[in-house]
């Protein structure tokens, strides 16, 4: 069968082509590995995200996936499938996709998956009935390939655990539950294969894909207020050190790529494993930048130095706020005492290593005083990035519950298309949020711009802050 997977996305800036090769974005993960497990059992698959079409339209048009897919549905005329990928934010780009696919062949089975799909479900299906025909719920490694048995008759729909479709009368049907795939699937590669990007070879000179994103574990073991990943995943699984460096090596070999992305939820949870991945690099002495993210309550100097040793560049830290009793409000390293964060961030640098930190503003509750901790910390760490968001309210976190009670969203809203991209916490604070995350951006960012530490644009929100939150 042949079937085009689209990552849904938003038109975004990726920078151009001299950004790309020596700071280089991977492409996406999700979709380029489902297309991977496609093609291994011999059906024909095209993958499209934002990256390749920008790419592949020559770093010139604005990245545009939906223009991107009409464009393929176009050229190649026996399409007979789309599988779209979709976040909550992204959910009207993924609806726009599926309108043009339908607008273009009615014909053509129409199956989204991803984490919107899995918290919203029957919900979202009900909704948008004219646009989709399949919903995968979960994880899609066994569910996708079987639905492309069924839809070519080698099974029945009824068969196929973990999707939720429209029967031929219309009538909306759920299959049972999919089970989790264990630690000893997820290192299996005939179960979940390397992932190949074959269409990046087709366009990148040489064939080098300079940066690949790898996920090596499922889930996280926290549950952040805010958070969405552990009702994704369901349990924190891991990959083993060995299935992770058979994959680098793969990827090192294939694609000749220098540039690894250790996206995992909290990469190093598991201190052991993690040590291992780092042996194992270093043993092979491949000579590659790695990227990581976790939290300051899971390292400790033994993993910073052998991160640092085995070619570690960056380490991006979810702080979200230097106060502790909001750090506490959102169940997030709420052990750890601002000292403690302080010391964790002097190792990093003792390593020479770039130090990142997420930040988020406008959690409920948020004082100005708390506003200017988060100052204070932040300078004293002095990092390399900071990256600043104003509290999104995702669908079925705890946060979106505290929401729900307090009146401020209900589901539908995330059933909207009306709605934006995000839905934030509101109170006026969202605008005085969004003023801290440009200041601290433009103050912190050494990357970016220059850095001036300067607290007067700080203390001109915090006093903005008083107004709105009078
Ligand atoms: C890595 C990552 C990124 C990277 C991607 C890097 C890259 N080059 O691949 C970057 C930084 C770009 C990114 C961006 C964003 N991300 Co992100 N990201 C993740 C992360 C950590 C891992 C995703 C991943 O690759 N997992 C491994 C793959 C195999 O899993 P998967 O894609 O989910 O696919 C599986 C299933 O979901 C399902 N499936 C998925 N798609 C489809 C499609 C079909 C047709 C089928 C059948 C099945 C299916 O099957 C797959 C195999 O089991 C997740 C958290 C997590 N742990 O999952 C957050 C996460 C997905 N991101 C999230 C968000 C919000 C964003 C952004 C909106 C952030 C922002 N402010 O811009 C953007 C949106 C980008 C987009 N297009 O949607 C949220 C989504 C929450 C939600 N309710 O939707 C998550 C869950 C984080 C969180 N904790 O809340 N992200
Ligand atoms: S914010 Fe990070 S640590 Fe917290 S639950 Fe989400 S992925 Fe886990």
């Amino acid at each position: 069968m042949k079937i085009l997977l689209v990552e849904a996305d938003f038109v975004r800036e990726v920078g151009d082509r001299q950004s790309f090769f020596t700071k280089p974005s991977a492409p996406t993960l999700g979709v380029n590995y489902l297309g991977s497990l496609l093609r291994n059992q011999g059906h024909e698959v095209i993958v499209l995200d934002s990256l390749y079409e920008y790419l592949r339209t020559g770093f010139v048009n604005q990245v545009d996936v939906v223009e991107g897919t009409k464009d393929i549905l176009e050229k190649e005329r026996n399409i007979e499938c789309v599988g779209i990928s979709i976040t909550s934010p992204t959910r009207n780009y993924a609806l726009n996709i599926a309108k043009e696919v339908k607008t273009f062949n009615s014909r053509i089975k129409v199956i989204a998956g991803g984490p919107h799909i899995t918290i919203l479900r029957k919900m979202f299906l009900e909704k948008f009935s004219q646009f989709f025909d399949f919903l995968v719920i979960g994880e899609g490694d066994r569910t996708l390939p079987e639905l492309m048995n069924a839809l070519e008759g080698k099974m029945s729909i009824e068969e196929v655990a973990g999707i939720i479709y429209l029967d031929s009368r219309g009538k909306i049907k759920k299959t049972p539950p999919r089970a989790i795939l264990s630690e000893k699937e997820l290192d299996d590669i005939n179960i979940v294969p390397f992932t190949d990007y074959p269409q990046y070879q087709e366009i990148l000179p040489n064939g080098v894909v300079p940066a690949i994103t790898l996920v090596t574990t499922r889930g996280c073991p926290y549950h952040c207020t805010f958070c969405y990943s552990p009702h994704l995943w369901k349990k924190y699984r891991t990959q083993s050190s060995k299935r992770v460096l058979a994959e680098i090596e793969y990827i090192i070999e294939k694609y000749k790529v220098r540039n690894i992305r250790f996206q995992d939820d909290t990469f190093t949870f598991n201190k052991n494993r993690c040590l291992k991945i780092f042996e194992g690099i270093k043993a092979k002495g491949w000579n590659i930048d790695l990227y990581m993210h976790t939290r300051f309550d899971c390292v400790d100097e033994d993993i910073i130095k052998d991160y640092a040793e085995a070619g570690g560049r960056d380490i991006y830290f979810g702080l979200e706020s230097g106060s502790q009793k909001l750090r506490i409000a959102m169940d997030k390293n709420h052990g750890i005492t601002n000292e403690k964060i302080l010391e964790i961030c002097g190792i990093v640098k003792d390593y020479s290593l770039n130090l990142g930190l997420w930040l988020i503003f406008g959690y409920p509750e948020e004082t100005e005083e708390d506003i200017k901790v988060t100052y204070e910390l932040v300078r004293d760490i002095d990092p390399a990035e900071v990256t600043c968001n104003p509290v999104h309210v995702h669908p079925y976190t705890r946060l979106f519950t505290q929401c729900e009670k307090e009146g401020i969203y209900t589901i539908k809203d995330w059933l909207s298309n009306e709605q934006d991209f995000f839905l934030y916490y509101p109170n006026g604070q969202s605008v005085v949020a969004y003023n801290n995350c440009v200041h601290f951006r433009k103050v912190f960012n050494k990357k970016k711009v220059k850095p001036e530490l300067n607290i007067d644009d700080v203390e001109t929100t915090v006093k903005e802050f008083a107004q709105y939150a009078k």
